[in-house]
């Protein structure tokens, strides 16, 4: 593939890369399966305005574990920026547990990584950044997405994760 980045989906032997038009594939392929977008195209444009947010935004919180010093103080006030934006956001949800509604949606998926990969991130770093009560509409929405059976049954291993986030933040600081 172009970029040679993962993940890719194969659907009837053709590929589909980049995460969220994989996750828009799976939602016109299969749309009764899979309502990931709302039907409505304003909830629709908003929905993707947000995934692009956290696309262009969220990185920041990886690149914390892939930086020291200033560099690494400038990516957490991004992050916490961005995790205070995504929890007003989540403000809006009143009794919704989900940005989808009752059920997740793209935007649920995209913010994923938040739920699981962010503490991970965080031990590798050295730096706390998803607080609890800094973030309480975040962090409610977190506990709801991991109980999903299919996000529950299909999180990586955070202890696998662990190894290969500190594996790569080592090969880092020895090139520097
Ligand atoms: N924007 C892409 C990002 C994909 C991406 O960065 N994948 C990483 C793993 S999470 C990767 O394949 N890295 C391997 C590399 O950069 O060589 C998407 O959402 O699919």
């Amino acid at each position: 593939m172009v970029h040679k980045k993962i993940p890719v989906l194969f659907n009837g032997g053709r590929p589909i890369c980049e995460s969220m038009i994989i996750v828009e594939y799976i939602e016109e392929t299969w749309p009764h399966k899979y309502p990931f977008l709302p039907t409505d195209p304003y909830e629709r444009a908003m929905a993707r305005f947000w995934v692009k947010y956290f696309e262009e935004k969220g990185p920041a919180i990886w690149m914390v574990s892939q930086t020291t010093g200033d560099e690494q103080v400038k990516f957490k006030k991004e992050s916490l920026e961005v995790l205070r934006t995504i929890d007003n956001h989540a403000g809006t949800l009143g009794k919704n547990k989900f940005f989808g509604g009752d059920n997740i949606g793209i935007l649920d998926i995209a913010l994923g990584c938040i739920a699981h990969w962010t503490e991970v991130i965080e031990v590798v770093a050295g730096v706390k950044l998803f607080e609890a009560h800094a973030f309480p509409y975040l962090h409610a929405w977190t506990q709801n997405f991991k109980e999903v059976p299919a996000i529950e049954e299909n999180l990586p291993d955070c202890d696998k994760m662990l190894v290969l986030f500190k594996r790569g933040r080592e090969k880092l600081l020895a090139s520097q």
